[in-house]
């Protein structure tokens, strides 16, 4: 340990340092992982797990500062695979269990890993009203346009006639478009990438959690067992990156644009602005956590009650 307290922190490319205060270690991706993984072969959470765990690293921050909150699904099972503070509740409800989390420790850095189905079918109000407050919470969405855990029934991004055992003659409504219901619901950051594309997915998972704000990060992810339209080929055949040096961030109408492209799916970051969030917009940037109750508010409260 250096005389700042700084932590020597090993990514499996480069070393940082983080101030912990704490004996020094060094953390690899392995020191990340914790149960053996179940996801099925060629499924494309692997490749949102290793851009995470490798993100974590990278930012060099101590892995006790950041809490995940899944959702029910097979993203959701990374409860049990990621060695770093998380919980996993209801489904639809990660995204209020995370915002309830940042609001009493708003230290922490606050991160939603949900589906498809978990987050835009049983909890999409939480994900408008959250995008609304620009709640300082990062989620990210494995879209894999599909039911995985429940063995491939029709989600709210599948594609119009898509079939499957819920639908066998072929979904009758038009999906829900993640990126453009975040954008006109308000959120900040809003990004996309896919689940073949570690390297650039790392990168956006780091961008969208050093924004202040909400911030989506939708991830292209193919269900390899019970999505057999949305594959990897079908996916490379229509993800691009956006050119950094071009595309215009804070052109908010270009974004919408961007979202509802019918022929190719743009990756990087489609929007971005800089709003207060809503722990400063509502003065509830000091972390209530380690302070104790109010003794004194406590008692007045009580006194209504004799
Ligand atoms: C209230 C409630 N309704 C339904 C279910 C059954 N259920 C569990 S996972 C799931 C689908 C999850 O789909 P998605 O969020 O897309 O996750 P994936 O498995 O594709 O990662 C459903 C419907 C449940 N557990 N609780
Ligand atoms: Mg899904």
């Amino acid at each position: 340990m250096s005389d700042d307290h700084t932590v020597q922190v090993s990514g499996d490319a480069s070393t940082h340092t983080y101030d912990e205060g704490c004996a020094e270690r060094k953390l690899t991706l392995k020191d990340l992982d914790a149960e053996k993984i179940t996801w099925c072969p060629g499924c494309g959470n692997f490749g949102i797990f290793i851009a995470i765990k490798k993100a974590i690293l990278n930012l060099g921050i101590d892995p006790s500062q950041f809490y995940f909150v899944y959702g029910i699904g097979c993203h959701g099972h990374m409860v049990n695979f990621l060695d770093v503070n998380g919980f996993e509740g209801l489904h639809g409800r990660a995204v209020p269990v995370a915002v309830g989390a940042k609001l009493a420790n708003s230290r922490l850095k606050t991160i939603v890993i949900t589906g498809d189905g978990d987050c835009l079918g049983e909890g999409l109000n939480h994900f408008v009203t959250a995008a609304r407050g620009n709640q300082d919470i990062t989620v990210v969405i494995h879209d894999n346009q599909v039911y995985g855990l429940t063995t491939g029934q029709t989600s709210p991004t599948s594609d119009k006639g898509f079939k499957s055992k819920s639908t066998p003659q072929g979904v009758i409504e038009r999906p829900v478009n993640p990126l453009a219901l975040a954008l006109t619901s308000g959120a900040t950051f809003v990004s996309a990438g896919f689940a073949g594309d570690i390297r650039q997915l790392q990168t956006l998972f780091e961008q969208a959690l050093t924004h202040t704000g909400f911030s989506l990060l939708n991830v292209y992810q193919p269900c390899h067992t019970y999505n057999k339209v949305n594959t990897y080929d079908w996916f490379r055949d229509r993800v691009y990156k956006l050119d950094e040096s071009t595309h215009d961030s804070s052109d908010f109408h270009n974004a919408v644009k961007l979202a509802y492209d019918p022929e190719k799916l743009a990756t990087g970051v489609l929007f971005q602005a800089e709003h207060p969030s809503y722990e400063q917009d509502a003065k509830l940037t000091e972390s209530i956590v380690g302070k104790g109750p109010n003794k004194e508010a406590l008692g007045r409260l009580l006194e209504n009650f004799k």
